[in-house]
């Protein structure tokens, strides 16, 4: 059959004009916020309706046309990217929250809501989403569910996977599967659920998912600590986790600072300059928890571990203090940063970030390298900023010849070469240094009973063989 014969019949499938192959289209929608690979999708369609998802899979093992999932497209792996003449299967017209139910304190979401929307319609019902990132006002929940999304506040509440009650999946042969029917206790063999998260849409495509809430935090309130080195953020760490129940602990360095403060919309938070910051946050829903904050912040002078510090006082300035932090991967994305987001077990993170700044300085004397992340939970994102004259592709291409010696340190400590941004395209070729051959074996089996015809998001998490 010809491409246009194999098009026309995807057409017939779904409702009329939600098949697109113009150019800006291919382009728009075969893509996702990484800058490696050129989208080149053969073209976009955009279902209504789970049957319409089961047609278009049926029709794509028919004629072993390979998908791809885009939400919001806001991934950092080309997890979303559609490079080799895919069809792009897009879930922005399956985006309607569905139900909401106030005692199981569930929202029954399409994969096309908006992760800042389901954020927004817990607050009308009284009750809190507590997965939230930087790119939460785009990205959408079936893009969440795909690549586990982690974020800010996962020291108190977890990944994307902790509040998922229920999933409905389309797998790669087209069946629909309703998985964990919502249930908090279900012992019922293997929990299929959590297959499907994380797996980025290789198994198959979310196209219904139960949301768990939870309940609104009272007062959180944020503070930012100067530290005078690197070393002294984790007993700062340990200081405040002994006195408070953090909700977030965050770090980044002078230079992620200098880059949002020069944006000239945020302010620094006060004037002494440090080498390094700590954003924590926590619940201030006491007086003495206040003051024990308080307390502890002094402490932590006296100890030498910081150097200033400000406390927000109302939502404004805790928004404030947040923006110095998550405005950082929008502003540094101008110098076309070479990413890697990668984890240790937390008492590992003063040694493990010694040895990949000692080799990553070792080996870019010349680059501006940023670092940021979620230190609270092991969690550190690596970026090298490219040097305003050198070609993109020579300086995407110098930056992974160090990937080798950086991903060695991540398996000598037992780390993970992608913490929350997935394997996608652009880690794929490390897998190995984070998951054991025999894994690897079984999750390509795992990937052969629900894909069998390789159709669903092929080459993600995986290199071609
Ligand atoms: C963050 C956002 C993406 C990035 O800011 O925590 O996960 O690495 C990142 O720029
Ligand atoms: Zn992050």
């Amino acid at each position: 059959m010809t491409h246009t014969a194999v098009l026309d019949e995807l057409m017939t499938l779904v409702d009329p004009g939600k098949v697109l192959t113009d150019a800006a289209s291919l382009e728009a929608y075969g893509k996702d916020w990484t800058k490696h690979f050129p989208p080149a999708p053969l073209a976009i369609v955009f279902p209504k309706s789970t049957e319409q998802v089961q047609a278009v899979v049926r029709w794509a093992n028919a004629h072993g046309v390979a998908l791809v999932p885009s939400g919001g497209r806001t991934g950092l792996s080309a997890g979303a990217v559609a490079a080799n003449g895919e069809v792009v299967v897009s879930f922005d017209y399956l985006n309607r929250i569905l139900d909401f139910n106030a005692s199981d304190r569930t929202v029954a979401c399409q994969p096309g809501v908006v992760t800042r929307q389901l954020q927004q319609f817990a607050e009308e019902q009284g009750l809190y989403y507590p997965v939230d990132f930087a790119s939460s006002g785009s990205s959408q929940i079936g893009g969440n569910i795909g690549t586990n999304a982690g974020g800010i506040k996962v020291i108190r509440y977890g990944m994307t996977r902790n509040w998922v009650a229920g999933l409905k999946v389309v797998t790669g042969k087209g069946d629909l599967l309703e998985l964990n029917k919502d249930l908090i206790k279900n012992a019922t063999g293997y929990d299929l659920r959590q297959l499907f998260i994380g797996a980025e849409g290789t198994l198959g495509f979310v196209v219904e998912a139960t949301m768990r809430l939870d309940r609104a935090p009272r007062n959180l309130t944020a503070m930012v600590l100067g530290t005078p080195d690197f070393d002294s953020i984790m007993p700062v760490l340990h200081a405040f986790q002994g006195k408070l129940d953090l909700t977030a602990f965050e770090f980044f360095s002078d230079k992620a600072l200098a880059k949002v403060v020069g944006r000239g919309d945020v302010p620094a938070p006060f004037d002494t300059p440090c080498p390094f910051y700590a954003l924590l946050e926590f619940e201030a829903s006491s007086e003495e928890v206040a003051s024990d904050a308080l307390a502890t912040f002094e402490h932590c002078v006296e100890q030498g571990w910081v150097l200033d510090g400000v406390m927000s006082q109302s939502e404004t300035q805790l928004q404030n203090l947040w923006k110095l932090r998550e405005y950082i991967s929008e502003t540094i994305s101008h110098w076309t940063p070479y990413k890697n987001d990668i984890s240790v077990t937390v008492s590992k993170v003063p040694a493990f970030l010694r040895d990949i700044d000692e080799i990553v300085a070792r080996h870019y004397p010349d680059f501006e390298v940023v670092w940021y992340g979620h230190i609270g939970d092991g969690n550190l994102h690596l970026n090298i900023l490219k040097p305003e004259q050198m070609e993109k592709d020579l300086f995407f291409a110098t930056c992974a010849k160090v990937n080798k010696w950086v991903f060695e340190i991540v398996e000598r400590y037992n780390g993970s070469i992608s913490a929350e941004h997935g394997v996608g395209m652009t880690k794929r070729d490390y897998l190995a240094y984070s998951r054991s051959p025999a894994e690897i074996a079984y999750m390509k089996a795992i990937k052969q009973v629900f894909d069998p015809n390789g159709i669903m998001n092929p080459g993600k998490i995986f290199a071609p063989e």
